[in-house]
């Protein structure tokens, strides 16, 4: 198999996941742009060399791709010509009705209906449909609200680095700068992410919508997002209101939570346990708690989730698809 990205921040992280779940492979391949060239990583106890990556097909069954849109646009076809299986990271096709859009544990049976390209959905997408989805199936939800708390790695390894170098600026009495960000992150937060379009979300507030009614295979869910950028590394974290068909309670809602796989249920104020992005970095279930009944819809909850955006939201969701792949329908 492929890691195409495998230097950037989802693919060292798919290098983790791929080790820590003993996932079975012959011979890994690592692809990067020119200027990684030299580079080894560690895989199994051994250093695998970083090869440019070349503009045809390559040589695997299987490629986990991470290096961006534009990239994938260009190069899945093609490793899909030379006999792969592309599981691509990026929102080049997950738009594409031809396209599962996949999180294991909501619609692993559209995994078989590929035509050689399965896409992994938005991180802030896949961390609140983990909570949202055995809540729908046991409540129906009918309105979603969210405001995310995203971090810095969201943007990738640039982004981890200028949040890094731009705090330590402003801590020497200097004026931080933005290059990765539209203004610069440290002790600020960022309602910004992704381009603005016509109707005045973002494109990062569309995706949430976009994929969560693919993903649900249900577009009659009424959802809207504030995305917003935020000082942490690693982790985004999601305020939620959520409307529901049928009668819920918090109690009823943890009941469901807990025997939800990829979740975990963090939800003891009074021991001021909660999910945060602390807590949740480096973990592969998502953090859900702060469940409350909702004061401004009729039969509604607040919640908060945080998960690791580039586990759950990226490189583990990846990897689990994979696993499925291999075990069958
Ligand atoms: P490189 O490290 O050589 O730039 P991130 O999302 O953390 O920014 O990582 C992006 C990943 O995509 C990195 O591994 C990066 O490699 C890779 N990448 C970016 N552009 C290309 C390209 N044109 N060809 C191959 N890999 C690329
Ligand atoms: C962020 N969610 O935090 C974005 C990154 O559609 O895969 C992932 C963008 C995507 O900036």
């Amino acid at each position: 198999m492929a890691v195409v990205g495998a230097t950037g921040a989802v693919g060292r992280e798919i290098l983790k996941v791929l080790e820590a779940r003993d996932f079975p492979l012959s011979e890994l391949r690592l692809y990067a742009s020119p200027r990684s060239a030299g580079a080894r990583l560690p895989f199994r106890g051994e250093e695998i060399p970083v090869e440019p990556l070349p503009e045809g097909p390559l040589p695997v069954d299987l490629v986990l791709a991470s290096a961006g849109g534009a990239l994938s646009k260009a190069l899945a076809p093609l490793w899909v010509q030379g006999g792969a299986l592309v599981i691509d990271n990026s929102s080049a096709f997950r738009y594409e009705p031809w396209v599962p859009l996949v999180i294991p544990e909501v619609n692993r049976e559209k995994i078989f209906a590929h035509q050689g390209i399965i896409a992994n959905p938005n991180c802030t997408t896949a961390i609140l449909a983990m909570a949202l989805w055995p809540l729908h199936r046991a409540f129906r939800a009918r309105r979603v609200v969210v405001a995310t708390y995203q971090a810095a790695s969201g943007a990738g390894a640039k982004g981890m680095e200028e949040l890094l170098s731009e705090t330590h600026r402003f801590l020497h009495g200097e004026t931080p700068r933005a290059e990765v960000f539209a203004h610069p992150l440290p002790f600020n937060v960022v309602p910004h992410i992704d381009a603005f379009q016509e109707n005045g979300y973002t494109r990062e507030e569309m995706k949430v919508v976009w994929e969560t009614h693919k993903i649900f295979g249900d577009d009659s869910i009424k959802i809207s997002a504030t995305a917003v950028r935020v000082p942490t590394l690693r982790a985004h974290a999601e305020a939620a209101s959520v409307e529901f068909a049928e009668p819920v309670t918090p109690e009823a809602a943890r009941e469901v939570l807990r025997g939800a796989p990829g979740v975990e249920l963090v939800d003891e104020p009074e021991k001021r346990r909660y999910p945060m992005p602390l807590t949740a970095s480096g973990k592969w279930d998502v953090e859900v708690g702060r469940i409350r009944k909702s004061l401004a819809f009729e039969n509604g909850l607040d919640l908060f989730v945080v998960g690791d955006q580039l586990l759950k939201g990226a490189a583990l969701n990846a990897v689990q698809i994979a696993e499925e792949w291999l075990k069958g329908p």
